[in-house]
């Protein structure tokens, strides 16, 4: 595995705008392109549609966290020919706000743990005190609960139940395609629920919940920005750097992760027709932020940087004037230019108080203070 950026090959990306002049000619043609494209050769294709869709709450505490938060634990379920899956969220609503709260949505990849709803467990990973005080919502939901991160129980959720005939097609959408679908069906319950502000939510995740972040905005343009933490290859980092875990590595470990088709490209990451600075360019004109750590080269933190400076030509159709420093920023000094954000901190491959003391800086400049 290379670790040596000597060593990192001479690469030519594919041409982001091809020959894409304007916002709306972005949004008409390219936008749409580039997503069959990641769809096709990546991460497979979302489903358009399902039968139904219901909200239940199943517990709901209006003086949680010693008052200041109001939690909801709501079982989303959806319904698609004849079966269901249902996706457990948590929710603490500030109760100090003037109206509808902002919100953070935790795609979380981790131990149910991190986002205990009686607060006797802290996680840094879902620090819900820190947002709750700063004026914001924060929910998460367990991938586990869509897609099992299991190389042999994926299929068990979203996939065998509600869109079975994925798992047969070489574009169909594995665990991480489940993953932002599921992302996207908490949307749909936000916009239900009136203590939210549903123009702006914020989806969030670390590493693969990471890479699923960007998969879920770059999709659906409900979601007002996305936080991304060290999501390393096939998320934020360039594909063609081959810098740490590359297409072939991720995909003899984690192939259940994205569709068939992206094995083709294993060996021969040069024919992908896409690479990563795309992904992050079908967010624009909204706000991204992504991270990276010091003890975390796996994730190819320059490469990583190097996606926002590259998809920064899709984000000027919407502002000429944006740019960003060339050159890879210090250690735990943020860059924050207008809708792009980005860090590289000390310490190893994870989702910190640090890290999260930045974004709610970053979306606070953007989506107003509370
Ligand atoms: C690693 C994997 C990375 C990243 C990470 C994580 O083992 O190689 O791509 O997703 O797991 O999710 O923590």
């Amino acid at each position: 595995m290379n670790y040596d950026e000597t060593t990192v090959p001479a690469y030519v990306l594919p041409s982001l705008l091809k020959n894409v002049k304007t916002s709306a000619a972005w949004e008409r043609q390219r936008r749409p392109e580039l997503i069959e494209l990641f769809s096709e050769n990546v991460y497979g294709r979302t489903p358009r549609t399902f039968d139904s869709i219901r909200y239940q709450v199943t517990n709901d505490v209006p003086d949680a966290m010693e008052g200041r938060a109001h939690l909801k634990e709501v079982t989303v379920t959806v319904w698609n020919k004849g079966k269901s899956v249902s996706i457990p969220v948590v929710l603490f609503t500030p109760n100090k706000r003037k109206g509808p709260a902002p919100a953070f949505l935790l795609i979380n990849n981790r131990l149910k743990r991190n986002t205990d709803p009686t607060r006797t467990i802290k996680s840094e990973f879902w620090p819900a005190e820190m947002a709750i005080d700063s004026g914001y919502a924060i929910a998460a939901f367990n991938v586990n609960d869509a897609a099992p991160d299991k190389k042999d129980a994926y299929q068990h959720g979203v996939l065998d139940q509600l869109f079975p005939e994925a798992l047969d097609q070489p574009d169909g959408m594995k665990a991480i395609g489940a993953w932002a679908w599921a992302a996207s069906r908490i949307m749909d319950y936000f916009k239900t629920n009136p203590d939210i502000d549903f123009k702006k939510v914020a989806v969030v995740g670390h590493s693969r919940g990471g890479k699923t972040a960007l998969w879920a905005g770059a999709q659906d343009t409900r979601f007002a920005m996305v936080v991304s933490s060290c999501s390393g290859s096939s998320g934020a980092s360039l594909a063609r750097r081959k810098y740490g875990e590359t297409v072939s590595l991720i995909n003899k470990q984690f192939g259940y992760w994205f569709n068939d088709n992206y094995k083709k490209y294993m060996n021969n990451v040069e024919a992908l027709p896409v690479d990563q600075h795309m992904l992050i360019a079908l967010i624009a004109p909204r706000p991204v932020y992504t991270t990276n750590a010091v003890e975390d080269r796996w994730a190819d933190p320059r490469g990583s940087y190097l996606s926002l400076v590259n998809a920064l030509p899709a984000y000027q159709l919407y502002d000429k004037k944006l740019t960003i420093p060339a050159a890879f920023p210090a250690v735990n000094n943020p860059v924050m230019q207008g809708p792009i954000g980005y860090h590289f901190r000390e310490g190893k491959h994870d989702l910190n108080l640090y890290d999260w003391g930045q974004v709610i800086k970053f979306a606070g400049d953007r989506f107003g203070r509370m």
